[in-house]
């Protein structure tokens, strides 16, 4: 009778700690789960950490599995990702509204965006291809190819700026991918991985973190890390707690993602997958 007791008593426990496991879908962690748990680890103190005022905030279809985002003469640029789900749209910033859109074969998975010389640079999660459109016509130019997995994209005005997933950013030729440079970003020493989305913004590379909101630097939060091009070293944290907390309890999927700067007017935007709303912030140090 006790022996029962004791078998059903471990079953149970068994079972209680299966539940409070977190399911993940496939999307964007292949590359994420050999490191995942060199990333949770305590914040720098030399490092400063930022938080976040909303300054206008805009409908954003709840629909798009946000994967890259860029600001380019006065709309936001979008790359949606998903299985037969994907492709590369114009957005009206004030009201959402798509003005122009162009899907992927269903067989590619989009990902992270930007815009160089009239020209938009797409990538392609586990494909290695880079697709090439004209600015204002999104017809297709050329593709590229890369090894490895497409995670965020940006650039600095003159090449590309990648991320795949691990704690490495590398800087391409836009003409033809080839590895310029490579940086590694590290956290007290250890490697920084899940780097998503990217944005250059006034020489520093901001990076969104593939499910921040598990890990534990600032604590259970949303975050940005704010990367120094030239050797990776991180200069600072942006905490976005509690930007958008309906659309992150909805789906645990619906990751913040998606940074867009504005140079011209010196407005950064910012999202998540599949949220409702998207936010223009300003930041200001943390007290
Ligand atoms: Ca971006």
């Amino acid at each position: 009778m006790r022996l029962y007791f004791v078998i059903l008593l471990v079953s149970l426990s068994l079972a209680c700690e299966k539940k409070t496991e977190t399911p993940r879908s496939n999307m964007n962690n292949a590359a994420s789960n050999q490191n995942a748990a060199v990333a949770r680890t305590t914040p720098q103190t030399s490092v400063p950490v930022y938080t976040y005022e909303i300054v206008n905030s805009y409908n954003h279809d709840s629909d798009s599995f946000t994967q890259g985002l860029f600001f380019q003469n006065g709309f936001l640029y979008e790359s949606a990702g998903g299985d037969g789900k994907s492709d590369l749209r114009k957005v009206d910033l004030k009201t959402g509204d798509v003005k122009q859109r162009r899907k992927m074969e269903s067989k590619y998975f989009g990902e992270g965006a930007t815009v160089l010389n009239n020209k938009i640079y797409q990538l392609t999660w586990q494909d290695g291809k880079c697709f090439v459109y004209d600015l204002n016509t999104f017809e297709p130019l050329f593709t590229l190819a890369y090894n490895g997995e497409g995670w965020g994209l940006t650039n600095d005005g003159t090449n590309l700026i990648m991320s795949d997933g691990s704690h490495q950013i590398k800087f391409l030729d836009p003409e033809n991918f080839r590895v310029i440079r490579t940086i590694n970003v590290f956290n007290n020493g250890k490697a920084l991985t899940n780097l998503n989305e990217l944005e250059y913004v006034k020489s520093e590379i901001w990076a969104n973190i593939w499910h921040s909101d598990e890990e534990n630097i600032l604590g259970k939060e949303n975050y940005i890390a704010r990367i120094n091009p030239a050797d990776g070293k991180i200069l600072g944290w942006i905490d976005l707690k509690g930007i958008s907390p309906d659309d992150v309890t909805r789906d645990e999927e619906n990751t913040l993602n998606g940074i867009a700067y504005d140079a011209a007017t010196d407005r950064i935007f910012v999202t998540g997958k599949r949220w409702r709303r998207l936010f223009e912030i300003k930041i200001a140090p943390k007290s």
